[in-house]
């Protein structure tokens, strides 16, 4: 049986439409979900909405519907734009569907037989934008002011259901501790052992039902209350592989696939992820996924996003966006212009020079010199390897260090180090082709094989480059295979993401160039 991958990205809410900063955690999951199924493996990959808690009442009030009719309404928004954007995702989750309120409802009756849940009273402040309890201390700090987006924190006093998160957390700095690559990056991982280390309290896990105006998972032990919209949120991770079991047809596919192998979230919602998460399901003796990687946010054009400003990169300026160059282009970008956790600028100009340096000039014109050049020289026909020399070792020597590479930077989510490696190869080609002048070569009929053996190693060269972006950009590399002559034809990673694959005799066709310079 392959072996699996589990990759998953936050539920977003369905208040409001989608912007860059969703597109960002899905495209980098569909990167990793396409990395992994080319590598072989049998991937899951998850993505949903989360259509509970209190904002998406208020949003639905403000508008004049029912919450399950915004939900409705938005969630089409986001399933338009993961088509439009290519994501292969293998199921989509909606918190207000029966197969997921359902098994929250037997999991909390689960802890609530294990005595992991008790009845107190909530008091204190409350972030409605984040849905997060606020201590005291953060909210003075703040001058009781959400830190994420300056609205009011509110007042709440209410009984509530605590799950007894306290007494599990010097387990949890232990994993933490045990475990390096549970939290990432390492800045993260570190703010959230310091964190802990501080004391974390119980957490309340219900609000009343009728505050939210009945729009909610009740609790099973008391239906008076509803499920607090976290734990409804991060219970789907388990609930889409049916778990618990409740005798649907989605029951059966936990034990395959979980424990999922990374869950992929912005920097903001990483402590609801590497503290409550870990701790409800090590209540509940379920194994914990073996890593949580948060990225850092996007601003606009040197400015924070926010929807007073009104400057979010929208799903239409997406879509502008990938008309003007194409999705592919966009998704490259997205993961190329900073480091996957850390912080960064959207900006047309950045995208523009990305484009033009990297993938114009870059991988665009290779492949079309390359072409060009086999057609011309030898009929169109890639020639015979031959014997390398000191100047195409420099080319091999890259494109092996791209393929040893590349598994170790997807495990550690670095897109930018993974990229890095790509440009590599294609820098290192492009200096090969100027420093070797095939086209002088060709004038002179003693030079033939050497000329074979550059030209051979260029096709080789730009074959394994646009092999490792298939994950990033689906369809142009697989045009760009097409101009050399050559299909993946369902083979894996291992068998063609090595050297020396490209058979002689590859049929190149010279195409539409994969990167118009026109902008
Ligand atoms: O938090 N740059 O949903 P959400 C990068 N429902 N990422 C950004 C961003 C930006 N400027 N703005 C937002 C939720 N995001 C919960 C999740 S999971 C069990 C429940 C990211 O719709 C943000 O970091 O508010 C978060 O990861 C994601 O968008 C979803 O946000």
């Amino acid at each position: 049986m392959a072996k699996t991958y589990y990759v998953t990205t936050p539920i977003y809410y369905v208040n409001d439409a989608p912007h860059i900063g969703h597109s960002y955690t899905t495209i980098a999951a569909d990167v990793l979900a396409r990395y992994h199924r080319a590598a072989g493996l049998d991937v899951r990959f998850l993505t949903g909405t989360d259509e509970h808690g209190v904002k998406i009442v208020k949003a639905a009030g403000e508008k004049g519907v029912s919450p399950q009719q915004l939900a409705d309404e938005v969630v089409v928004h986001f399933q338009d734009l993961w088509d439009d954007l290519n994501i292969s995702y293998d199921d989509f989750i909606r918190t207000s569907q029966a197969r997921h309120e359902k098994r929250v409802q037997t999991l909390i009756t689960q802890l609530v037989d294990r005595d992991e849940i008790y009845l107190g009273e909530y008091e204190g402040w409350y972030d409605e934008g984040q849905e997060e309890f606020v201590t005291e201390s953060v909210a003075r700090e703040n001058d009781y002011k959400s830190p994420v987006n300056d609205e009011p924190l509110t007042r709440y006093g209410e009984p509530s259901y605590f799950f007894r998160l306290s007494k599990w957390i010097p387990w949890l700095i232990e994993h933490i501790e045990a475990n390096p690559t549970f939290v990432q990056p390492v800045a993260r991982r570190n703010e959230v052992l310091s964190k802990c280390r501080q004391g974390v309290d119980d957490l309340s896990i219900s609000r009343l039902l009728e505050k939210l105006g009945g729009w909610g998972i009740p609790m099973p032990n008391d239906p008076a209350h509803s499920v607090y919209v976290w734990i409804d949120a991060l219970s789907n991770y388990i609930t889409a592989l049916g778990m618990p079991p409740i005798g649907d047809e989605h029951d059966g596919a936990f034990e395959g696939h979980w424990p999922a192998d990374v869950h992929l979230v912005g920097k903001d919602i990483l402590w609801f992820h590497t503290v409550y998460w870990p701790c409800i399901l090590k209540s509940l003796d379920i194994p914990l996924p073996k890593g949580v990687f948060a990225h850092g946010w996007w601003t606009a054009e040197g400015r924070k996003m926010s929807k007073s400003l009104g400057n979010f990169v929208s799903a239409e300026q997406i879509r502008q966006i990938c008309s003007e160059y194409s999705r592919d282009v966009y998704r490259y970008v997205l993961l190329r212009t900073m480091a996957f956790g850390a912080d960064g600028d959207f900006s047309r100009n950045g995208l523009k020079g990305l484009y033009n340096t990297e993938l114009a000039n870059g991988v665009g014109n290779l492949l079309s010199r390359t072409v060009k050049m086999i057609g011309k020289y030898f009929d169109g026909a890639v020639p015979g390897a031959g014997q390398a020399d000191a100047d195409a070792a420099g080319v091999i020597a890259a494109a092996e260090d791209l393929v040893s590479s590349a598994g170790p930077a997807m495990a550690a989510c670095a897109f930018h180090t993974y990229l890095d490696k790509v440009m590599a190869v294609v820098d290192a080609t492009n200096r090969f082709i100027d420093a070797t002048e095939p086209f002088k070569l060709a004038k002179d009929p003693s030079q033939r094989q050497r000329l074979e053996m550059i030209l051979y190693t260029c096709g080789e060269a730009v074959r394994i480059v646009l092999v490792y972006l298939e994950p990033f950009m689906p369809e142009t590399t697989v045009r760009g295979l097409d101009q050399l002559g050559w299909q993946r034809q369902g083979r894996t990673l291992d068998e063609v993401g090595r050297w020396g694959v490209l058979p002689a005799g590859a049929g190149v066709n010279k195409g539409e160039g994969l990167f118009p310079r026109s902008v």
